[in-house]
């Protein structure tokens, strides 16, 4: 099929779908008992990541399920921080640890020239994903913005307040700035990668953009951003990048705008009529289900995803989670949400 013709694809060219295609953030994962039991077969998540055969068979297992539109490469945003020479761990239950670098001297530890070495893996499993999806299911590249992969090397883990790196940030902006750069760079290279082995769309994850103060969203966020977008566009003008910034708000205008993605990502909190009035009319929207109703089910959670539908669907729309589903998700709710929505007129 060409790639024009997958659905997730047409909405992403700003085509409204009587149906809106879905897919959903961390479709892969502990959710689904197939995930844990390859999960297991691989040692570790780390092992899993970086072994392209089994990266490949975890990103299939929720296609086989529910038909997604789109598959997402199966990986972490933390293998470019590890690629660039940063110690990383994941203990059973209980995140990622880091060593972390607190100020411009740690800087020194990174170095930006084998990150392939370590990430080629992950190009091999696109590879492998790119022949194995079917074909009317669109393949989705992905990385962390700047922003927030930096967060988790500041912090050395996942954080409440975040106060090393705003300390770090906004303490010393021409230190911090250079720790940008490095992402900017290793992030580009690393999805330039991803798009030569196959991925049809990139998505940037901005976790954790809600955290900054207006000039450092701009600083940050959005301009670290402009510069990977612009990086990707240079050499691929026609693979869209959606991005996702989490709690940007009253931002979401300017960061649409100035960054020149495609496509933007909702969170849970997002106002839909005025997503609807004002930021859809500038390109398409994806989410924006709050992944708590995927754990309730029944009718209050087809009630929320009736409302989203009814706002949002009337423009260039991809149904989405507002953030990543949960490993408490039973799948047969998953199931119910996308019978409902493929029930659509
Ligand atoms: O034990 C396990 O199996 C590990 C759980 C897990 C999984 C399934 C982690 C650890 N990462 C992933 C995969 C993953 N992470 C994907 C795969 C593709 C898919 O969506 O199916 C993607 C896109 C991510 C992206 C990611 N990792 C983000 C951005 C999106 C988001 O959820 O906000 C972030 C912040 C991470 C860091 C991370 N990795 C894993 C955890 C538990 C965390 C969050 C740590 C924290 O609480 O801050």
């Amino acid at each position: 099929m060409p790639s024009e013709q997958k659905r997730f694809l047409r909405a992403l060219a700003g085509e409204t779908l009587a149906i809106p295609p879905i897919w959903l953030m961390r479709q892969a994962g502990r959710y689904l008992p197939e995930y844990r039991a390859t999960r297991t077969e691989a040692g570790s998540f780390l092992d899993l990541c970086y072994n392209p055969k089994l990266a490949c068979e975890v990103t299939l297992q929720p296609l086989r399920r529910y038909d997604f539109d789109a598959a997402i490469l199966f990986s972490d945003i933390l293998v470019i921080p590890q690629a660039l020479g940063q110690e990383l761990a994941f203990k059973q239950g209980e995140g990622p640890q880091l060593d972390p670098i607190r100020d411009a001297s740690g800087l020194s530890r990174l170095n930006i020239d084998k990150i392939h070495e370590t990430l080629g893996p992950v190009y091999e499993t696109v590879s492998l994903l790119s022949d194995a999806i079917p074909a009317h299911t669109a393949l989705i590249g992905f990385a962390g913005a700047p922003w927030t992969v930096a967060t988790y090397m500041v912090e050395g883990k996942g954080s409440k307040d975040f106060a090393n790196i705003r300390r770090f940030a906004y303490g010393d902006p021409e230190g911090f700035s250079k720790l940008i750069d490095i992402l900017v760079e290793a992030t580009t290279q690393y999805l330039l990668r991803q798009v030569a082995a196959g991925a049809e769309c990139i998505q940037l994850f901005e976790t954790w953009g809600g955290v900054l103060s207006e000039n450092g969203f701009h600083r940050w966020v959005i301009e670290p951003t402009r510069r990977i977008v612009a990086n990707l566009k240079a050499v691929h003008p026609d693979v869209p990048v959606i991005g996702f910034p989490r709690g940007a708000g009253l931002h979401l205008i300017d960061f649409k705008t100035l960054t020149g993605v495609d496509a933007v990502g909702l969170d849970s909190g997002v106002p839909l009529k005025w997503v609807a009035e004002n930021l859809q009319k500038l390109g398409p929207v994806q989410g924006n289900l709050d992944p708590m109703y995927l754990i309730t089910g029944g009718d209050e959670m087809l009630a929320e995803v009736r409302r989203i539908l009814d706002v949002l669907g009337n423009g260039p729309f991809i149904f989405n989670l507002g953030h990543g589903i949960t490993p408490e998700t039973p799948p047969e709710n998953v199931g119910l949400l996308v019978d409902y929505i493929r029930a659509q007129k």
